[in-house]
């Protein structure tokens, strides 16, 4: 709806959340991917994940004093572990020893704060035993992991995504964006085998997308179900002039790191300056374009001190030029 339009584009910046199992390791939300683990491997993180300095209010907080207005939060990234405490599966926190939904609590310090609020939701899943591998998956190189998998049904895993949205979208209130990824296109092995990418008739895109309408009317939904958005998702770079298709202006969020990586990444060091992240916020917002920033939590749930000092110092850029 046009309401929604024009509120979104008022807020103009927003924090972006990435929160999961990932963070634990602290080397990047691909970690399962890029080292080739196996749900073995990565099981300890999830044996041990346990936030005791969750508190998402002071990370409301610290939104709010940096002048963003919005947040989305990683309900599930590709690792596939649920930060609620979802029906349809055993790999979420409520198994965890924290034992308790992060979402409720999010949610409710967002609105708390006057923050919108956005679910990022990954189409891609690591650990679903009906997701196939594909060539892009952590077990891509393991020949009898791929023999295995081979009866794999993409639509049960469609159903048990659409079970998902349905839940998150009718859990927790009024939900402004809905953030769906899926960051790599279907393709085939160099001899001509199918590579499972996927795509809309795999994720049942149409249907998603008039679900997630009717859940939640005046909700934005993003533009990677391979089907057209309400808005468009740059990601890590900034368009040269306000985005448009066709001649027609689009809807445009910009999303970019602290320092390169998505997942709380201790060891890189890496880290824009402040300056340049406003100049950045100034950028999109001359282009008629909105900034998502990203903030990495630790494992226990806080925002290491580099990225709360960063988010101060924008803050203080407002306070001095607002
Ligand atoms: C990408 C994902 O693969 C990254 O991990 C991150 O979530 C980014 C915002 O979208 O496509």
């Amino acid at each position: 709806p046009a309401s929604s339009v024009a509120k979104f584009q008022d807020w103009r910046f927003g924090l972006f959340v990435h929160w999961g199992l990932y963070s634990l390791p602290a080397r990047h939300e691909w970690v399962k991917n890029r080292e080739r683990l196996t749900d073995e491997d990565y099981q300890p993180y999830f044996d041990h994940f346990e936030p005791d300095l969750y508190d998402p209010r002071k990370w409301a907080a610290a939104a709010r004093a940096a002048g963003m207005k919005y947040a989305v939060l990683t309900t599930k990234h590709h690792e596939g572990f649920c930060l609620w405490d979802s029906a349809v599966s055993d790999y979420t926190v409520a198994k965890t020893p924290w034992g308790k939904d992060l979402v409720g609590p999010f949610v409710e310090a967002c609105r708390a704060e006057g923050l919108g609020v956005g679910f990022y939701h990954s189409l891609i899943d690591w650990h679903h035993p009906e997701f196939p591998i594909d060539l892009v998956h952590p077990q891509r190189d393991d020949e009898e992991a791929i023999a295995k998998a081979a009866g794999r049904d993409v639509q049960v895993y469609a159903d048990y995504l659409h079970a998902q949205t349905r839940e998150l979208l009718t859990n927790y209130g009024p939900i402004d964006i809905m953030w769906f990824d899926f960051s790599y296109p279907g393709r085939k092995y160099d001899d001509g085998r199918d590579g499972h990418g996927k795509g809309r008739d795999d994720w049942r895109s149409e249907e998603l997308m008039a679900m997630v309408r009717e859940l939640q009317p005046d909700i934005l939904i993003n533009d990677r179900l391979d089907i057209p958005g309400d808005f468009v998702t740059p990601e890590q770079y900034q368009p040269s002039g306000p985005m448009q298709r066709d001649g027609k202006p689009l809807i445009w969020e910009a999303c970019q790191t602290l320092n390169g990586s998505w997942g709380y990444d201790r060891d890189n060091l890496d880290w824009k300056s402040p300056d340049l992240l406003v100049r950045m916020l100034v950028d999109s917002v001359s282009k008629d374009g909105n900034l998502l920033l990203n903030v990495g939590p630790t494992g226990r749930g806080e925002f290491d001190p580099r990225a709360l000092d960063t988010l101060a110092q924008i803050g203080e850029w407002f306070r001095v030029h607002e």
